[in-house]
């Protein structure tokens, strides 16, 4: 198995193997560029990474279609924007910024609608829109941050679509990553 060396999906692999009682051999090159090129010329039988990283790997391999992602995940590693300790505010604006598109998808808003949306009655999407007064001020934003965002990329499930979803070459499925009224993990609180 192509493996890159120090990773968490090194120590994964290792630690599902022992559990199942079966044996590997590990194939360990330590750069990303090299391993994946190793796997793709046949020097191992498979490849393991995060599966947004083996799905984007596939994606510009020389013969896509004769690789596939095995479905069982055998790891809990969510994927984040990170920031730098210690700036409160940039944490909140970033983490808001997620969430914002979460909740965006929830109160079914789109970037197409977005406008529409605007004129109706809606408490939750007035004061999550900004028409009313909303989480602007606490964030030291302006009102429209949220309707900004979603105006321009557009709300999570977009954004996922567009980027890695079904109908990229990355081919991925929301998963865990669809809301969490559809069986999902995203869940935003609300915007009050
Ligand atoms: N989930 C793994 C992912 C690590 C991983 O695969 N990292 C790659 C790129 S995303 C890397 O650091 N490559 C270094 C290189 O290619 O030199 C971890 O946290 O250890």
């Amino acid at each position: 198995m192509c493996v890159l060396p120090g990773t968490t999906t090194e120590q994964n692999v290792a630690d599902y193997f022992r559990t199942h009682k079966m044996s590997w051999k590990p194939v360990v090159i330590e750069n990303t560029a090299e391993l994946q090129k190793a796997f793709f010329a046949g020097r191992c039988d498979c490849m393991t990474s995060d599966a947004s990283q083996l799905a984007g790997a596939r994606a510009v391999a020389p013969n896509p279609e004769d690789y596939i992602i095995l479905p069982e995940i055998i790891s809990k590693e969510p994927l984040a924007p990170a920031v730098r300790h210690g700036d409160d505010q940039w944490r909140d604006i970033v983490n808001f910024a997620v969430l914002a598109m979460i909740e965006a998808e929830e109160l079914g808003i789109t970037s197409v609608n977005i406008d529409q949306m605007l004129q109706g009655g809606d408490p939750k999407v007035k004061r999550f829109l900004g028409v009313t007064e909303g989480n602007g001020k606490a964030l030291g934003l302006d009102e429209k941050w949220a309707y900004n965002i979603v105006k321009l990329v557009g709300n999570y499930g977009e954004v996922f679509e567009r980027n890695i979803g079904r109908n990229t070459p990355l081919k991925l499925e929301r998963g865990l990553n669809a809301l969490w009224t559809d069986g999902g993990l995203m869940y935003s609180p609300p915007f009050k």
